[in-house]
């Protein structure tokens, strides 16, 4: 068996859905293109995002010597159905319904370091080094998944896969190791608009091009503070986070169902704005949403956003 192969079987036992491998390299219009979403502002509040900008365009910069980049994702759709907003709820996005996937990739992706590294070995790759990041280090996900062949960018600036749609989430491994490359997906969005015409706040500006200050999923989570009167209005009844772009996509459509325990359902789509808004102390908050994407958000965050979907409705 190839050291692909091997890892791929390795991927599969580890629990992730899909994986793929590509060089490290970054084309030139995608560094563009990321200078030119900073210097437009769109990243809002989210300074991470400028702040690592040179190590995000270069990973030898994060692994020096890498030869491969690997991505792998999870598919977490339980629940198809797109929620109806009840009076006195505020909707919570997919993905933030189950258990912080953060810790669930963590978890798998290190098993699968330490696995590789054998694996390397017995291929008779010695000292081959290898990292992981979900979120935590600036690393181009998207683009890596699709430039390892897991799907494609769609115009909401989602990776679509054949199997799961856009419903996945996105791990990447960096290593020194040199792994048989795959093709990128050739397909894409042809003529359709439909996330851009139906995102409620306008927010994709051009192909693949998110404004996060116009995204609800960017005011519901990522933003630090108070809201300014113009994002009031903006979140309508999203409690946390936004899928709209993703539930219109016809890509969706067919989009199976995630099999993995981990993302079984602990936050209903309508929760009760009581629930957050009756909470008094962060030990309070933390009994209930401990371990949850939720806490991304916070006490505060959660509390801000909870008043402001009340003022919505
Ligand atoms: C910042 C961020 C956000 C911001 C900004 C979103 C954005 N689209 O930029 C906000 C808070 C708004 C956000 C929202 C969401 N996010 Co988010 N987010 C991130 C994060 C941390 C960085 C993304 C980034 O670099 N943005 C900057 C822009 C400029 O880069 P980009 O979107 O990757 O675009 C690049 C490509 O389009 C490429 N490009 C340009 N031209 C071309 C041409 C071709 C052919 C190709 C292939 C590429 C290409 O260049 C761009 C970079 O220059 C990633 C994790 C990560 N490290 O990647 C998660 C991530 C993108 N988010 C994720 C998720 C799940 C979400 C939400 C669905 C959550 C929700 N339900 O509310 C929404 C979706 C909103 C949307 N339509 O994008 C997942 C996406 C999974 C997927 N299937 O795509 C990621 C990958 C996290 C993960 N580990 O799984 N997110
Ligand atoms: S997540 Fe919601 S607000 Fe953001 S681009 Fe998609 S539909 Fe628009
Ligand atoms: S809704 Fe249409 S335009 Fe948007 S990502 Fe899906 S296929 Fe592409």
């Amino acid at each position: 068996m190839t050291l692909k192969c091997q890892l791929t079987e390795l991927a599969r036992k580890s629990g992730f859905d899909l994986i793929g491998f590509c060089s490290p390299e970054i084309n030139d219009d995608v560094k563009e293109a990321y200078d030119i979403w900073l210097s437009n502002g769109f990243a809002g509040n989210m300074n991470f995002m400028s702040e690592t900008k040179e190590i995000r365009k270069s990973p030898e910069k994060l692994l020096p010597g890498v030869k491969t980049i690997i991505s792998v994702a999870i598919s977490y759709l339980r629940d198809k159905e797109i929620p109806e907003h009840k009076k006195g709820c505020g909707i919570v996005a997919r993905y933030a319904r189950s258990r912080d996937y953060h810790r669930i990739f963590n978890r798998k992706m290190k098993d699968f370091c330490s696995e590789s590294e054998k694996i390397f070995r017995n291929n008779g790759i010695e000292g081959a080094k290898i990292v992981f990041s979900c979120d935590t280090k600036p690393v181009f996900e998207k683009y890596f998944a699709w430039k390892s062949g897991l799907g494609f960018i769609g115009r909401n600036s989602c990776l679509i896969t054949k199997k799961y749609g856009s419903f996945v989430l996105l791990g990447t491994f960096l290593t020194t190791a040199f792994i048989e490359r795959d093709e990128p997906d050739k397909r894409g969005c042809g003529s359709c608009r439909k996330c851009v015409d139906l995102c409620p706040t306008k927010a994709i500006v051009a192909d693949r091009v998110i404004d996060s200050t116009k995204c609800i999923s960017y005011w519901t989570i990522e933003h630090d503070g108070d809201f300014p009167e113009r994002a009031k209005p903006l979140i309508g009844s999203h409690l946390f986070g936004c899928d709209i772009c993703q539930d219109v996509c016809p890509w969706n459509k067919n989009a199976m169902t995630a099999s993995h325990d981990e993302f079984r359902q602990r936050i209903p789509a309508n929760l009760e704005l009581n629930v957050v808004l009756k909470i008094t102390t962060k030990e309070e908050f933390l009994g209930k949403f401990a371990g949850t994407p939720l806490m991304r958000a916070g006490f505060e965050g959660m509390k801000r956003n909870a008043e402001a979907v009340m003022g919505n409705q």
